[in-house]
């Protein structure tokens, strides 16, 4: 699968409630809500090694990793985490995630390309799952 290309973000389902798992309050809650509703998505790929830049007014992150080996990155409320991304099929990537320090709920996120071109992110803290669909821009 390819994920290469500039996405932007058609739907997303659970955001808030998936940082309210994660113990953000209401103040910045609002403040990452609002950004991450208009975010911009850049993915280079060259085979199994993939940079993902995530782009908002209050918060830019990037990643790079290749699919099978772990990386550092921070989970979505910013505590530093290792992932272990991995292919769940041809088309998805499941990436768990386990805090470098201290406590908190489970955290995962999962990236795939579906067949119509869409590439859905899933992210999760416990039970909760933010679901956020993004079309090629
Ligand atoms: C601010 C500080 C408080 C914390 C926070 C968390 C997330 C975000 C912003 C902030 C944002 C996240 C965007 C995620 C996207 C994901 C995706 C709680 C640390 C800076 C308010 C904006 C766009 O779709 O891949």
């Amino acid at each position: 699968a390819d994920f290469s290309g500039s996405w932007r973000m058609k739907s997303s389902v659970n955001f808030e409630e998936l940082l309210k798992a994660l113990g953000v309050n209401v103040f910045l809650r609002k403040i990452a809500v609002t950004a991450a509703s208009r975010p911009a998505v850049e993915i280079s790929q060259d085979g199994e090694t993939l940079s993902i830049q995530t782009s908002t007014s209050v918060r830019t992150t990037h990643v790079s990793f290749t699919v099978g080996e772990s990386f550092s990155e921070t989970t979505v409320d910013g505590r530093p985490c290792t992932s272990y991304p991995h292919w769940e099929t041809g088309s998805k990537i499941t990436c768990e995630q386990s805090p470098q320090k201290g406590e908190g709920p489970k955290t995962s996120w999962t990236r795939e390309l579906t067949n119509d071109g869409k590439l859905i992110l899933t992210m999760s803290a416990g039970d909760v799952i933010c679901t956020r669909v993004y079309e090629r821009a």
